[in-house]
């Protein structure tokens, strides 16, 4: 298990599309475990594979850290089925420094996958694990919230980025308001 650097946007790897995993592997388990352990540092409540340069259809979740019973969500080839309803949602992501904005999204998912063992999982999900569920598909196929919201926000934000990574400055602690 290793902590795995994450991508930061502008990297032309985020905005990659990643490929299905046609075999899993030991190699596979020890991604996703990489992949939960940067996660959890982070902290975010998910992580897709694109975040750590890995093109797989790769993405881990646990959207309560703090719950005993919690569900940890270890999802290959994730596809969603069915969508429901709109909803608005206050979104960050570990690759999109210092900034958050509110998203449209469905209000209910039902997603597909296979788990570590090739067993198919269905999940029914609403609120903030929907909302996850979707940004960790988006960007598997290479799209970051940002590509959601309006065009002058999202100029904004890269021109502010642009210029923080000009100066050398610095994010301030964006992390505290992921979860
Ligand atoms: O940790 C995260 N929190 C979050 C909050 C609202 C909507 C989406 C997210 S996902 C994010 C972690 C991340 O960037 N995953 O790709
Ligand atoms: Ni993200």
């Amino acid at each position: 298990m290793a902590r795995l650097e994450i991508l930061k946007y502008p990297d032309p790897r985020l905005a990659k599309i990643a490929h299905p995993v046609a075999n899993i592997t030991e190699n596979t388990v020890e991604l996703i475990n990489s992949m939960l352990e940067t996660m959890y540092a982070a902290p975010g409540v998910g992580l897709a594979a694109t975040q750590v340069g890995v093109l797989q259809r790769i993405v881990v979740m646990d959207v309560d850290h703090e719950n005993p019973h919690k569900t940890i969500y270890k999802l290959i080839n994730p596809v969603i089925t069915h969508s429901e309803g709109s909803l608005v949602w206050e979104e960050g992501c570990l690759s999109v420094v210092d900034f958050t904005a509110e998203v449209r999204r469905a209000e209910q998912v039902q997603v597909v996958a296979l788990d570590e063992h090739d067993k198919e999982l269905k999940i029914e999900a609403e609120g903030l694990l929907a909302v996850a569920l979707q940004h960790e598909i988006d960007h598997l196929d290479g799209k970051l919230f940002i590509d959601r919201i309006s065009r002058l926000k999202r100029d904004l934000y890269a021109r502010r980025r642009r210029k923080m990574l000009r100066s050398g400055t610095q994010p301030s602690e964006p992390q505290h308001v992921m979860i």
